[in-house]
């Protein structure tokens, strides 16, 4: 398939808007007192969510979990927000309550994210169930991790999913590592795709590096789920270049492993794709790396600038 060139330029952007907010966000969360919590970045595997995003429409809905900058960038969050709450400032979409590990973009079909591992299907299991129940255009896709699959809630959510035929596209962002655990220390299996076979679904692998491959993959995937066919397992291999947080120093990750997985750089790769089919002119690309570095600067300054929320705010909007 023919990716068209509107395609294949917003996938750039998005990969380039990624990636440099996630670069801004590696080094200001190293300034004490800048950011509060744990930072946690998809680096080096934006791919997949600039991908499956991208084949997406704006009725559709994300579940996502801890490594949700490039699945909430793609679906349309406004980096300036965004970058505020993760500032914990007021300005931000959560009020400054949720940081970067809860960010709720509800506005955009981002409901929730959630650091629970595991916790992301049964959600995305409901809410693909009202979809279908309510009749609504839209399908759900859930982002999980490898290690998130070995969870119960994962399998019993595939299940119900695929015993009501449910529109929802489950996404293993398989990045080799769970927390400080190689993928063969956690399950024994070498495709978490083939998962998809115990509840008679289709399980698909493609090159999570590589957003053409994702996006086409799951034009097919969402185009089954709308059709009422039911939901699909993609497993896109990739590889985190930075440790579990930034706090962790990699110990357990072979440098010349990280280098490799390096010079398979999703970015670098999309800009060659662009580039060797003619779509974008060197002076154009200049332009679109100068409006991200704007957008990304934009964020900052507004988080930068702006409130912190008051303590009484800190009971607003929490129900119990
Ligand atoms: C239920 C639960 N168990 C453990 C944790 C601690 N924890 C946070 S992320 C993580 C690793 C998850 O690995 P994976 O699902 O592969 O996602 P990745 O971090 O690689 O994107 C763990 C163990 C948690 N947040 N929730």
């Amino acid at each position: 398939m023919t990716i068209p060139k509107d395609k294949m330029l917003e996938m750039l952007h998005f990969l380039m808007l990624s990636r440099r907010f996630e670069e801004a966000l590696t080094d200001l969360c190293r300034i004490e007192g800048k950011i509060p919590g744990m930072m946690i970045l998809c680096t080096g595997q934006e791919a997949v969510g600039v991908g499956m995003v991208a084949a997406l429409r704006p009725e559709d809905v994300i579940i996502t979990n801890h490594r949700s900058h490039a699945h909430l960038l793609t679906k349309g969050a406004d980096p300036k927000v965004l970058m505020a709450e993760i500032y914990g400032k007021r300005t931000g979409c959560n009020k400054g309550k949720s940081g970067t590990l809860h960010l709720a973009l509800p506005e955009i079909g981002a409901p929730c994210t959630s650091t629970v591992v595991g916790a992301g299907p049964p959600i995305a299991v409901g809410r693909a169930f009202a979809q279908q129940y309510r009749n609504e255009p839209g399908i759900t896709v859930c982002f999980v991790g490898d290690g998130a699959t070995g969870e119960g809630s994962f399998h019993e959510a595939l299940n119900l999913a695929s015993l009501w035929r449910l529109p929802v596209i489950f996404v293993c962002e398989n990045n080799r590592y769970a927390g400080a655990q190689r993928q063969e220390e956690h399950t024994r299996i070498e495709n978490i795709a083939d998962r998809a076979a115990g509840y008679r679904m289709p399980g698909v692998v493609v090159d999570g590096n590589d957003a053409m491959s994702v996006y086409t993959t799951a034009l097919d995937a969402r185009a089954r789920a709308a059709a009422g066919e039911g939901p699909t397992l993609i497993e896109c291999k990739t590889y985190r270049w930075r440790g579990h947080g930034e706090s962790d120093p990699q110990l357990y990750q072979p440098k010349e492993e990280i280098a490799a997985w390096r010079a398979l750089c999703p970015v670098a790769r999309m800009r060659d794709a662009v580039r060797a089919r003619g779509l974008i002119s060197a002076e154009d690309l200049k332009a679109m790396e100068a409006r991200v570095e704007t957008l990304v600067q934009e964020a900052i300054r507004f988080a930068e600038e702006s409130p912190y929320p008051e303590p009484h705010e800190a009971l607003e909007d929490v129900y119990a």
